[in-house]
Parts: structure tokens; C-alpha cells; sequence
């Protein structure tokens, strides 16, 4: 007979067996065993205590995209439970492992109107990949087991596991307590391409006379990033990225044609897209942002490889020449390899890097003129531009929808490859930037992490600076404040007739509430002022906050083809 550990012991311990070094979470009544075995237990985690269940979901997430690990959170029944949610889908739809860890009412407890009842299982069940709630302590093991598993392999995704009070006070044989370390990281089991489907994508590869690949989160999640470059420089095809794959190639490498899609793409990479005869799909939805809404490239007009873990996102637009279901990084060695087998093409391409330079030449000609402007309030341009210029090139930037995720995305070029900019794209839910990057920082404490939010997210996430502070996360967060939720107000301008309704919003001084925090903090009017302060707040050690007085995005020119059409 071997020991006997409590549920939340056994718990904590098979968490640590994972390789799991940080949780974030907010504690609560039916935590209180978790809380107490994770005090009582020698396990070397850390446990980030958070302001709102929010944030834990989405530090997690920020941790998990940069660590490449999975990122744990943790919440309470009821309310706990509601509030993790939208770090969990927004993780998962991106296909980012993280753990959400609920606990629970007692199972004696259901069903008899007991505090903060709710069906958490199903709660969960449309919103992670692989989601449980317990009934009896014995199952711990082979649950969490499976839970890392299922997060790991193949397409990553998120889960949830729910422990019942009672669960977690019940005991669990010490002997069925093991783990594989390696189920921490992820992807961790992979799979590769059907070679049949390789000599296919080779063989439209070297006869198109224009490919160009259209890379998403996939080829980063993957680690595809080497040989992504490798195949594009063989074949001399352009390499276009969305949002999330941002980071497969470095920005500055010239066959690197920067952003395409509606959020961050201008009229000069999309001429690029519409130039091309092949287009490759790798690790991408091909979805309504980076298609411009199916547009670009339009369905019909060019044969598509689509490469992806996924084989949901096959002919869900695109008739599809080659669906090659697979691990990015594994199926782009393998084209490499059997391209390798045929002479190098030696057609003249109308897409080459010659193409591309020009493209990037116009593009960052009208952006470098607004750049330079001193209007007042100061241009996202100047914001972006002085960034670039002020930064390192290992530095983390997360943004948030509004201003900040088309001005990055489209203007600010990330020269190394991996991940560097973090984005929520699969809900854009505004507030996600502050605990993402508190996350990133946790995930690579070497790096410089930077939030960058409109005035709409610091309002969702205000409270999170206290965690910033009481735990030192030495980052710099950027306000672009222009009392207005803007990205709906340049809707309202450009669709409909400009009819403003209930967009505006009043003027809070940032600079005063970060410092009501203990956050370092300025305000930045001149657009004289902007660089000197950034470079202050860049080199102070500890958390540090710059509000920007920025013109209202509804009149700036946003890299947002909706409006600009
Ligand atoms: C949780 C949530 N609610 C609503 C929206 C819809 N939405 C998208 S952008 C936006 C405005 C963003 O305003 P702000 O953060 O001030 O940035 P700005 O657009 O002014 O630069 C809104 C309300 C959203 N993305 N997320």
C-alpha cells in the first residue's frame, strides 16, 4: 500500500511533474485545499496572485506564446469560473495550450442551490479543446495527464479542468501520481505529411511562376521558422504573414513582404497577394482578416496548398489543390527536401524581392512622412516610429485591438524571427494587452515587454498595475488616449455616413492612475516630448506607464482597408 496524498496534493504535485513553473490565478472559497497544498508543498512554482480572473487567463496566454509552454490559471467557482473565460477562448482559437483550473462546489453539493452552483463542464465545453470536471479523486491522475496531452498535441488548444471541493480534500494513491515532463512544451507530439501530399506541393511549388506564402500562427507554434526561410530563398517566392504569423520570417528580410489582410495591410501588399499564380496557406485559417474577407486572394483565382495541424480549415473558402494535414514545421522540411530533389527554378518572377522592395519603399514612404509630422495630437505614426527606433529587436510588443494592432502590425517591423508581437486575434477582446505582456514578461524575463492599449482596453484592465507593481514586472505599458472607442467610431465615419453614436468618452489622466499604483508615469502631449519620454520610461527599472494624447484613430490613416476603400 503506498502513501495516500489529498486530491489537491496530488493535484499540485502532477502540475509539477509537467514542468509547470508559474500559475496565475485569484483564490476562493473552493480553492481553499488547492491554495493550501500549493502552501504546503515543496514544488518550486509561483503563483501570481491576480486582480481578476481576466487577467490570470490572459497572463497565461501571453506566458505560453513566448515560453513555449503551457501557461496555467486558476479561479474559483461561479463568478471564477465566468471571468477566466476569456483568456481560455482566446487561447484556444489560437491555438495556444493553456490550463484552466476551476474549483468547484462539492459533488455532495450538487443540486441543492449550494453558493456559486453552475455547470462548469459545460460552460467550458464550446470554448476549449479538451475540458473535464471531476466527480471522484482517483481520476486526478489520468485527467490532468490527459488534459496536457490533448493541450500539446497536434493542434494545440486550451483546457479546463474543474476540481470539486470535496475532490480535492479525498485521497489519491501516491504510486499513480507520474507524469511525462515533456507534455509541458509544446507542440509535443507532432506529425508530419503524407508523402504523397509533399511530391504534389513540390511539384505546383516549382512550376508556379509566381507562389507566395500566406504564414499564421502555425509556422511559430511549429517552430517552422528556419525552414519556412530556407524553401522561400530556394524558391525565390515572397513570404507574407498575417497578424498572428508575425515572426515566421524576419520583417526585414527581402522576401518578406510584411502584414497582408484588412488589419495591418495596405493597397501595396495586397497588390503583392494579387499578383500571385500559387498561394500556400501555412499554419493559417485563411479566415476573414487576412483574406481582406475573401478577397485577396479572391477564391477561384489561383490554385492553393493549404498546409495546417487542423484539417477543419481546409475548403472552408478556398478550393484547396493540396490539403496537407501536418504539422507546419514538419511539412515545410519536407517540401524543402523534395524541392532540393529538382534543379532550383530559374523562372523570372514578377513577385520577387525586387517587387517586394518596391512595395516596402511606397508603403513606409507615406508612413515615414507622417512619421515626422509634429501635429498635435500626435500621429500613431510618430508613436510607431519612434518605438522602432528606441527598441531592441528581442523586445516583446503587445497590442491591443483599436490603434495599437493595425499601426504595429502594419508599420513596426520585427527583425528577428519567433515570436516578438503578441496580438489577440481570434476575439480582439479589448483589455487583453496589460496581463498578456505581464505573462510574456514571466515567459522570458530577459526580454523588454511592452503593452500597448487604447484608452477603451486600460479601461477594462486598470486594476492589473497593482499585480505589476506588487510583484516588480519591469514593463513599460503605452496609452494611445483619445477618448473614443475609435475603431468603431471610423466605422460609423466610413459606413455609415458618419452617424456618431454613443463612441465618445470622457478624458481620464492615465499618468495620475498609474502613479495612484506606484507605476512610474508621464503624460505626452508635444509630439517633441514623445521620443525623450519613451527613452525615460524604457530605461527605468520597474513597471512604467506613458499616455500618449494621440489623434483619434477615426482621423488618422490606419493600415485598415475598410476605411481607406
Ligand atoms: C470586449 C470588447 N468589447 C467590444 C469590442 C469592440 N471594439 C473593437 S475596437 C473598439 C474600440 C477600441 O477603443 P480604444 O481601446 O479606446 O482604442 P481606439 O480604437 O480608440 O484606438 C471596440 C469597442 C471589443 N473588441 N472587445
Amino acid at each position: 500500500m503506498s502513501n495516500q496524498l489529498s486530491g489537491a496534493e496530488a493535484f499540485v504535485r502532477l502540475l509539477q511533474g509537467h514542468d509547470v513553473k508559474h500559475v496565475f490565478g485569484l483564490c476562493g472559497d473552493t480553492s481553499l485545499p488547492l491554495y493550501d497544498a500549493l502552501f504546503r508543498l515543496d514544488h518550486g512554482m509561483t503563483h501570481i496572485l491576480t486582480r481578476d480572473e481576466r487577467s490570470a487567463g490572459y497572463m497565461a496566454d501571453g506566458y505560453a506564446r513566448v515560453s513555449g509552454k503551457v501557461g496555467i490559471c486558476e479561479g474559483p467557482s461561479g463568478g471564477g469560473a465566468t471571468y477566466i473565460l476569456p483568456g481560455v477562448v482566446e487561447a484556444n482559437e489560437s491555438s495556444i495550450p493553456i490550463l484552466a483550473v476551476t474549483t468547484d462546489i462539492s459533488v455532495g453539493g450538487r443540486g441543492r442551490y449550494t453558493l456559486t452552483e453552475l455547470d462548469q463542464e459545460a460552460l467550458f465545453r464550446p470554448l476549449a479543446k479538451w475540458n473535464r470536471v471531476l466527480n471522484r479523486a482517483v481520476d486526478i491522475p489520468k485527467v490532468v495527464r490527459s488534459a496536457f496531452t490533448h493541450m500539446t498535441s497536434a493542434k494545440p488548444g486550451a483546457a479546463h479542468i474543474g476540481l470539486p471541493f470535496d475532490v480535492q480534500k479525498d485521497p489519491v494513491d501516491e504510486a499513480d501520481v507520474w507524469a511525462d515532463p515533456t507534455l509541458g512544451s509544446y507542440p509535443s507530439r507532432r506529425f508530419g505529411p503524407d508523402p504523397e501530399m509533399v511530391a504534389r506541393a513540390a511539384e505546383a511549388l516549382l512550376s508556379a511562376k509566381n507562389p507566395l506564402f500566406i504564414c499564421g500562427g502555425g509556422v511559430v507554434i511549429a517552430g517552422g521558422e528556419a525552414a519556412l526561410v530556407q524553401l522561400a530563398e530556394w524558391l525565390g517566392a515572397p513570404v507574407a504573414t498575417t497578424i498572428s504569423g508575425q515572426g515566421s520570417i524576419p520583417e526585414d528580410h527581402p522576401l518578406a513582404t510584411g502584414v497582408v489582410g484588412s488589419n495591418g495591410g495596405t493597397p501595396m501588399t495586397r497588390a503583392l497577394v494579387d499578383m500571385a499564380d500559387l498561394v500556400v496557406f501555412v499554419g493559417c485559417r485563411a479566415g476573414s482578416v487576412t483574406t481582406e474577407r475573401w478577397r485577396h486572394p479572391l477564391p477561384g483565382r489561383v490554385p492553393v496548398i493549404h498546409i495546417d495541424a487542423d484539417p477543419g480549415v481546409f475548403g472552408a473558402t478556398y478550393k484547396t489543390q493540396v490539403a496537407m494535414l501536418s504539422d507546419a514545421r514538419l511539412a515545410l522540411e519536407a517540401i524543402l527536401a523534395e524541392v532540393k530533389t529538382a534543379p532550383r527554378p530559374t523562372i523570372g518572377r514578377l513577385l520577387d524581392a525586387a517587387a517586394i522592395a518596391k512595395a516596402k519603399r511606397e508603403k513606409f514612404g507615406a508612413f515615414a512622412a507622417l512619421a515626422a509630422s509634429n501635429d498635435t495630437p500626435i500621429r500613431p505614426e510618430r508613436v510607431v516610429a519612434t518605438l522602432q527606433k528606441l527598441l531592441p529587436s528581442d523586445a516583446i510588443l503587445v497590442c491591443d485591438p483599436g490603434t495599437p494592432c493595425p499601426y504595429f502590425s502594419g508599420y513596426y517591423e520585427f527583425k528577428q524571427a519567433g515570436r516578438h508581437f503578441i496580438s489577440n486575434r481570434a476575439h480582439g477582446a479589448l483589455g487583453y494587452s496589460m496581463s498578456a505582456a505581464v505573462g510574456a514578461w514571466y515567459g522570458r524575463p530577459q526580454a523588454k515587454v511592452l503593452s500597448i492599449m487604447g484608452d477603451g482596453s486600460f479601461g477594462f484592465t486598470v486594476g492589473e498595475m497593482e499585480t505589476i507593481v506588487r510583484q516588480k514586472v519591469p514593463m513599460t505599458m503605452i496609452v494611445f488616449s483619445n477618448s473614443v472607442y475609435g475603431w468603431i467610431k471610423a466605422g460609423q465615419k466610413t459606413g455609415f455616413d458618419e452617424r456618431y453614436f454613443s463612441v465618445d468618452f470622457s478624458r481620464t489622466d492615465h499618468a495620475k492612475v498609474a502613479e495612484a499604483f506606484g507605476v512610474k508615469a508621464w503624460t505626452v502631449r508635444d509630439p517633441a516630448d514623445l521620443e525623450g519620454t519613451l527613452r525615460k520610461a524604457l530605461e527605468t527599472d520597474g513597471p512604467t506607464l506613458v499616455d500618449i494624447h494621440a489623434q483619434p484613430l477615426q482621423d488618422a490613416k490606419a493600415p485598415v482597408s475598410e476605411w481607406v476603400a
